[in-house]
Formats: C-alpha cells, sequence, structure tokens
C-alpha cells in the first residue's frame, strides 16, 4: 500500500474512533463546540485530504495531539471550577483574565482548532457576493486583502493566530494574537470582534512540510479555505 493512502485510511479511522463516528458523515461542517466537558471534534474530511497543501502527517498529529491535549487541559481546569462550567465556551473566552492562564490558553486553544478545521475544506469554494462585497469595501479587492491578512499571520512573532473578524457592525477586520489568545477574549485582547477566519501560524500547523517557510505555507492556506463556512459566519 501506498503511504499516502494508508495515512488517508489509518487519518479516517482514527479520527472517526475517537468521535466514535465517521467523519465522512459530519459534512456539514458545524462541529458544535458543546459544552463541558468538551469533546474532540471529529473533522469532516481526511487528514491527507488537503494535500499538498497540508500533509497528512501535520494534520493527524495537530489535530489528534495537539487539539486533544487542549481539550484535556481545558477540562481539567474546569473540573473544580463548578460555576464555569456551564458557560457556552464563547461565554467562557470572554470572561477570562489574563491572569487566568489554564484557561486562556486551553480554553483558546479548542476554541480555536475546532474552527480552524471548519475553515479548511478540501471542496473548492467561493467568497459569497455579500462577504466579497464587504472585503472590497475595506481592501478594494481580494488580492490586496489577501495580501494584508498574510502580512498579519507572517508578522505575528512566534506563536499566534491571524483573524478576519466582524465588529458590532459587521464590518470587517484583520488582526492578530499571541500563543492561543482570540478576539472573543474582551478582557485580554485589545481587537475585539467574532473571528470568521482564522489560520494557526504555529509551527506545529506547518513545519513538517514548510519548515521555516511560514509565507509559503500562509499562500497554500488560501487553496483550502472553506469559504462557505466563512460566508455563513459573516451571516
Ligand atoms: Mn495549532
Amino acid at each position: 500500500m501506498k503511504k499516502r493512502t494508508f495515512l488517508k485510511l489509518t487519518g479516517i479511522a482514527g479520527a472517526g474512533a475517537l468521535a466514535g463516528c465517521s467523519p465522512l458523515k459530519s459534512m456539514a461542517g458545524v462541529a458544535s463546540i458543546g459544552s463541558y466537558p468538551y469533546q474532540l471534534p471529529p473533522l469532516s474530511y481526511g487528514f491527507a485530504d488537503l494535500e499538498p497543501h497540508i500533509d497528512a502527517m501535520t494534520m493527524e498529529i495537530h489535530h489528534d495531539r495537539h487539539h486533544q491535549g487542549y481539550i484535556k487541559n481545558l477540562n481539567a481546569a474546569l473540573e473544580p471550577a463548578l460555576n464555569l462550567q456551564s458557560l457556552s465556551l464563547e461565554k467562557l473566552l470572554a470572561t477570562i483574565k489574563p491572569e487566568d492562564s489554564a484557561l486562556r490558553n486551553n480554553g483558546g486553544g479548542h476554541w480555536n482548532h475546532t474552527m480552524f478545521w471548519q475553515w479548511l475544506s478540501p471542496q473548492k469554494s467561493l467568497p459569497s457576493d455579500k462577504l466579497m462585497t464587504a472585503i472590497n469595501r475595506e481592501w478594494g479587492s481580494m488580492e490586496t486583502f489577501q495580501k494584508e491578512f498574510g502580512k498579519a499571520a507572517s508578522g505575528q512573532f512566534g506563536s499566534g493566530w491571524a483573524w478576519l473578524c466582524k465588529d458590532d457592525q459587521g464590518k470587517l477586520f484583520i488582526c492578530s494574537t499571541p500563543n492561543q489568545d482570540n478576539p472573543l477574549m474582551t478582557k485580554i485582547t485589545t481587537q475585539t470582534g467574532t473571528p470568521i477566519l482564522g489560520i494557526d501560524v504555529w509551527e506545529h500547523a506547518y513545519y513538517l512540510h514548510y519548515q521555516n517557510k511560514r509565507a509559503d505555507y500562509i499562500s497554500a492556506f488560501w487553496n483550502v479555505v472553506n469559504w462557505n463556512r466563512v460566508n455563513t459566519l459573516f451571516g
């Protein structure tokens, strides 16, 4: 069996086993983030399906180990915090203070990765007319938007994320955050809003395939963006 086929098969089996169902049946892409105790959401595609842009081994390690790690640590941090267990993850993120490091890193880690898997797809899609109009209003063109988003992603020093967000008025803006922070953490981040697209620029997201070439990973990301999901989140 070819290595790639093997990885794809084991990848699908692995993700399905974790969730107790086949990820191929959850194509809706709306993995509910749910509530405490949190569980690893299955991918709606196989680990190898985003190749050559994101490689199977990176996807498997990133999903099954890194994301699972954030969930395990988030549940452990919430176990003694009875008053926080009933909050939605989004509400929880809005209440976290800078010094709440376990909730900040792992709550952010779980939210960010759950959304990241949904923002990727092997199926080609396009921004809606409504989203294109909003992008053109802010940046003049898709090309300029992608350049500015790429600048935020490559310019994030060390580990972190770059985001396309909408504010309360539905106006789009780009920002970046360190580590697992995100724009929903209103007591932590300077620019707050609702992320409708994000890219993980931790080295674990690209290093196996791209090594130190973060810019190449960011360019390749556009080939696997799930615009359908972004359109829905934009509203
Ligand atoms: Mn990551």
